[in-house]
Parts: structure tokens; sequence; C-alpha cells
């Protein structure tokens, strides 16, 4: 028998578990633009308790979330600023300009983590001749700055700071789970200070579909307006909720495991002559490495391994990215690096 495919572009590859797939055949369901799902509401509820917030929307992506959180926070016209590398900037097919008209101040910070001296001289207030200021946007985990994680009291002191200069803060929280693992801190206690907050269900959690916008009563009834406007009124949306409620309740307390297999796909990658890759800075599910010493591009290198049934992405010519997640375990991670090592030598 061939042996499974080996997984590794994205945390967004896994399939439903039995749980899940059972909870989605029992969930009971409404018209969710009713407010009648009572799936929807309960996962709803339960976001915003474990987040310590007055109210939580389900979402259909991401992106979705985040979009919407940007609308309801910004006018036309004005900028958001954000890490040069942050997914609504570079993922998000221009929405932050298609749908909330605002522009991207984008700043480059080392790891992707930004800090407030950083942001300070960006931010313009009512002034004749520029675009004013409209929100601050943070990334934690920073997806393409390697899985990289907010320190909490550089997070805190940014939002604290926009507070004072009357700014609201996103936070694009998609993998914040793993950031509350890797700092062992809960994912109340990192967030709490935000205006909103977007997590994903489908990342490391493993849920198939869905994510969620949570903060207050007032942003999450704004949010619901701009979900509808964007097409996202899901209905009996309980049926997908329901595999949400099972991952946001067993994904948290397996992503270790994750990041001790990124780690350890990061040091055996290091031991690949040509490989450049710095173990120590990977510090949660997320890792890119260099291959520009195999004499191989990227692209090719990522074809050669699929074709041994190792699925890893190029990020540019020289860069690969690898995504650990519950559907693959330590044997295939080892099996990754077999098949890279026989691949690049
Ligand atoms: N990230 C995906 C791709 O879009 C790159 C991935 O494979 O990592 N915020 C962050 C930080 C993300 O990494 C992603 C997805 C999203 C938002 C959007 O989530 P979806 O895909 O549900 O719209």
């Amino acid at each position: 028998m061939p042996s499974p495919v080996i997984d590794l572009r994205s945390d967004t590859v896994t399939k439903p578990s039995a749980a899940m797939r059972r909870a989605m055949h029992d969930a009971e369901v409404g018209d969710d633009v009713y407010r009648e799902d009572p799936t929807v509401n309960r996962l709803q509820d339960r976001a915003a308790e474990i987040f310590g917030c007055e109210a939580g929307l389900y979402v259909v992506s991401g992106t979705m979330g985040n979009q919407t959180a940007i609308k309801v926070l910004t006018r036309h016209g004005q900028e958001v600023i954000c890490e040069e590398r942050c997914h609504i900037y570079n993922f998000e097919m221009a929405m932050v300009a298609v749908f909330s008209g605002v522009l991207p101040r984008t700043i480059r910070a080392a790891d992707g983590i930004l800090t407030w001296p950083m942001i300070a001289p960006y931010i313009r207030a009512r002034n004749d001749h520029r675009a004013r200021t409209g929100l601050i946007e943070l990334e934690n985990t920073s997806n393409l700055a390697g899985g990289s994680v907010y320190p909490l009291e550089i997070a805190n002191d940014i939002v604290d700071r926009a507070h004072a200069a009357g700014l609201p803060v996103h936070l694009d929280g998609a993998r914040i789970f793993n950031a509350s693992v890797a700092l062992g801190r809960s994912v109340a206690e990192l967030t709490k200070k935000f205006d909103s907050v977007m997590f994903c269900l489908s990342k490391g959690l493993g849920a198939p579909v869905g994510s969620l916008l949570v903060g207050s009563k007032e942003f999450i009834e704004e949010a619901r307006i701009v979900r509808k406007m964007l097409g996202g009124g899901m209905r009996q949306a309980g049926v997908l909720a329901a595999a949400g409620f099972v991952a946001l309740e067993e994904g948290p307390p397996r992503l270790h495991i994750d990041h001790a297999n990124a780690k350890f796909l990061a040091q055996g990658l290091a031991e690949i002559p040509g490989i450049k890759v710095d173990p120590s800075k990977v510090a949660s599910n997320i890792l890119f490495f260099d291959v520009s010493g195999t004499g191989l591009a990227a692209q090719e290198i990522s074809k050669r391994l699929a074709a041994r049934g190792v699925l890893a992405n190029a990020s540019d010519p020289q860069t690969i990215r690898m995504v650990t997640h519950l559907d693959v375990d330590r044997r295939g991670c080892e099996r990754a690096l077999r098949v890279l090592r026989e691949v690049v030598t």
C-alpha cells in the first residue's frame, strides 16, 4: 500500500475528525440570519466566553472576519497601519481597498513584530494634506514572518498607546491559540485590550470551515450587518458550527505537538546540505527555509517532493514553507525530512 501523502502546505488542509463528523450529523439547526441556529449561537457564546468578550460572530473564513472588522472600524479614505508581511495586505485580494476603501500603511519589522516606536511616526491625525490613520492591525502569530509570536507586553503597549491616540486596534488572530500555547498565556489574556479579534477554527484547531470575530456587543452587531453585505449569512450553518465547536474544545490542548514537530523539522532541515534555517526561531507551527544553497529552485524542490508524496509550497524562488498540524505526526515529519534529503542531494 502506498504511504499516505504528508501534506505540509498549510494547517488549513486538515480533514474533520470522526468526532466532528458525528457532531455535524447530530447538529440542531435553524436559520442563522434570523439568529435561530442553536448550534451557531452556542459556538458564538462559547467563543465570547473563552475570549472574555461580550459577543462573537461566526464567519465563513478568516478573510471574511478580518475584512468585516476593518470595514466596521474604519472610514473610506483612511489608512490602516500594518506589518509589511501581514495577511490582510498580502493575501486578502486587495479587499482593504476594494471593500473598505482604506490604504494599507505598511511597516517592515524584524520577525513581523511591530512595536509602538515603529508605528508612532506613521500615525496621522487630522491633516489638510495626508490621509488620516483609522486603524492599527496586528497579526499573532505572524504567518509570513515564520509563525512568530507577539510578546504580550509589546502588543499591550501598542494597543494602550493606540487607544490613547484615539485609534482602534484589530487583531488577526488566525493562529492566536498557537500564540497562547507558545507563551503559556490564555487567549483571553493575549487579546483583552484589542477592539476586535478574528480567530480561525479551520487552521491548527482542525475544523473544516469557519472563523470567529469576538468583541463588544456593539462591534458584533455592526459586524453582523457587514457579514451579510459580504454574503456571509449562512442560514442552517449549525452543521458547520458543530464541527467548529469540537475544534474549539479539542484543538488547543494538542497544539504543542505541532510546535514540537515544527521544531523537529527545522532541526532536521538545518542538517541537510544547502538548506538554511534557524531552528531557534521556530516558535509555533510554521517554518520557512532557504534552499538557495542546494542549487535548485524552490519550485523545483516542491515539485520533486510532491512526486514522492510530500507537499510543501515554495513561497518565493528560494524559500519553502512548511506548516505542521494534526494530520501530520512525528513519523510523517521524519519521512518528509528523508524525502527532502533525497531530493536535494
Ligand atoms: N492563511 C493561509 C493562506 O491564505 C496563506 C495559509 O495557508 O496560511 N490570517 C492569517 C494570518 C492567515 O494565515 C490566513 C490564512 C487568514 C488570515 C485567512 O484565513 P482564510 O483562509 O480562512 O480566509
